[in-house]
C-alpha cells in the first residue's frame, strides 16, 4: 500500500511566537538571537528575510542589513511550551510521530481515518485558532517528498506531491534541495557541471557511489522519488501534562479540584489517543509570590483513566495542605508505557 506521510514545520517559529506575544510587532522585521554583538541570528520574521537576514548570520551583520529591525533575545522555555502544544495537536491526528526539531515533525497517517488533505487542514486550523500561529504542511508518499512539499509555499503553506507529479516536480530543482546532499557534495557536483536534479538524474548509478559513498544508492533512488525510510516514533516525550495560570489567585480546594478534573480529562484523552498509560503523577503549583513546588507520586500500577488520574492527583493536592494562594497549577503523568492486552482491565 502506498504510504501517506505528512511533514509539518512552523513558520519563522521563534519570531512568530514573539509577534504573537506582542502584537505591536506584527508586520515588523523581528530578529531573534544572541543579544551580544558576537551573537548569531536564531531566526527572523519573513519581513526581516526580505532584507537578506537569515538564521546563523552574525547579529552585527543582521543589524547592518536591517538597522530598524526589532532585535529580541531567545526565550527557549516559551518556545518549548508552545512546541509541546503543537505536538499535542499532531497527536490527535496520529500517534506515529517523529519529531525532527522543536518545530518540525513527520506524521504517518497511512492507516489513519483521516484523508491526508483533511488531516493537513485540521492541523493548520487547530494551530491557527488555538495557538495563533501558522504551520506549513506537506503531504506525500515518502519522507523526502513530504518535507519538500512543506517547504514548497512557506509560510502558511499546504502542498501535496503525488506520484503523478513525479518526476516533473523534482527535475527543475537545484540539487541542494535533495535531502542528503550537503554543501560539500553540492559543490563537488557543481564543479562537474551538475546543478539541477535532471542533470544528476542522467549520471550512471556507479557515479553515485563514487560521489556519495554508502549513501550513493539512496540518493540515486531519492531523485527517482523513492525513499523507504520509516517514520520512527520517538519516545522522547516522557510525560504528558497540562498547566494553567489561575483566573485569580486562590487556595480554595473546590476551585483547585475543578482544575484537576479538567486536566485529568484532557490527559486521559491524550493517553488514550497514544495508547499509553503512566504511573507517576506530578502536581506542580506556584504560590502567589511565584515560588514553584512539585510533588510526585509513583504508583505500583499503570493508569490511564480519568477517574484514576483525578483521584491520585487530588490525593496529592490535599496532602499538601496548601495555605497560601496559588497563581498556577499543573498536572502531569510520566513513567509512560504502551498499553498491551495484558494490562487492559478485564472488568
Ligand atoms: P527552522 O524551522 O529552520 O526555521 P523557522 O521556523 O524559524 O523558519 P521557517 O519558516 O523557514 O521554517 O527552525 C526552527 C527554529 O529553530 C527557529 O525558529 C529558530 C531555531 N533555529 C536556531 O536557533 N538556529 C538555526 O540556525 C536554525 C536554522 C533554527
Ligand atoms: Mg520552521
Amino acid at each position: 500500500m502506498e504510504r501517506r506521510i505528512i511533514h509539518v514545520d512552523m513558520d519563522a517559529f521563534f519570531a512568530s511566537v514573539e509577534v504573537m506575544d506582542n502584537k505591536t510587532l506584527k508586520g515588523k522585521p523581528v530578529i531573534v538571537g544572541g543579544t551580544s554583538e558576537r551573537g548569531v541570528v536564531s531566526t527572523c520574521s519573513y519581513e526581516a528575510r526580505a532584507y537578506g537576514v537569515h538564521s546563523a548570520m552574525p547579529i552585527f551583520m543582521a543589524k547592518e542589513r536591517c538597522p530598524h529591525g526589532v532585535f529580541l533575545p531567545v526565550r527557549y522555555g516559551r518556545y518549548k511550551d508552545i512546541s509541546k502544544k503543537v505536538f499535542d495537536i499532531l497527536e490527535e491526528v496520529s500517534n506515529i510521530i517523529e519529531p525532527l526539531s522543536i518545530d518540525e515533525a513527520y506524521i504517518e497517517i497511512t492507516s489513519s481515518k483521516f484523508e491526508p488533505i483533511e488531516a493537513a487542514k485540521y492541523i493548520k486550523n487547530r494551530v491557527k485558532t488555538e495557538l495563533g500561529l501558522t504551520i506549513s504542511v506537506g503531504i506525500s508518499y515518502n519522507k523526502f517528498l513530504a518535507k519538500l512539499a512543506s517547504d514548497w509555499n512557506k509560510p502558511d503553506g499546504i502542498m501535496e506531491i503525488t506520484k503523478e507529479m513525479m518526476p516533473e516536480i523534482l527535475f527543475p530543482l537545484p540539487i541542494s534541495k535533495v535531502y542528503g546532499l550537503g554543501v560539500k557534495s553540492v559543490q563537488k557536483l557543481n564543479n562537474i557541471g551538475v546543478f539541477k536534479v535532471h542533470e544528476l538524474y542522467k549520471l550512471p548509478k556507479e557515479l553515485f557511489s563514487y560521489y556519495f559513498g554508502k549513501f550513493g544508492n539512496e540518493i540515486y533512488d531519492r531523485i527517482r522519488g523513492i525513499d523507504n525510510r520509516p517514520v520512527k516514533i520517538s519516545h522522547e516525550r516522557k510525560s504528558i501534562g497540562k498547566e494553567t495560570t489561575l483566573k485569580h489567585n486562590t487556595n480554595n480546594i473546590n476551585e483547585l479540584r475543578t482544575y484537576l478534573e479538567n486536566f485529568s480529562r484532557e490527559i486521559s484523552y491524550l493517553l488514550s489517543q497514544r495508547e499509553l498509560s503512566g504511573r507517576t503523577i506530578t502536581i506542580k503549583y506556584k504560590t502567589w509570590d511565584f515560588k514553584s513546588h512539585t510533588r510526585s507520586k509513583t504508583l505500583n500500577t499503570y493508569i490511564n483513566s480519568y477517574e484514576d488520574i483525578f483521584n491520585e492527583s487530588f490525593n496529592i493536592l490535599t496532602e499538601e495542605n496548601i495555605e497560601e494562594d496559588l497563581r498556577l497549577i499543573g498536572l502531569s503523568i510520566s513513567s509512560l508505557k504502551e498499553n498491551t492486552m495484558y494490562q487492559m482491565r478485564l472488568f
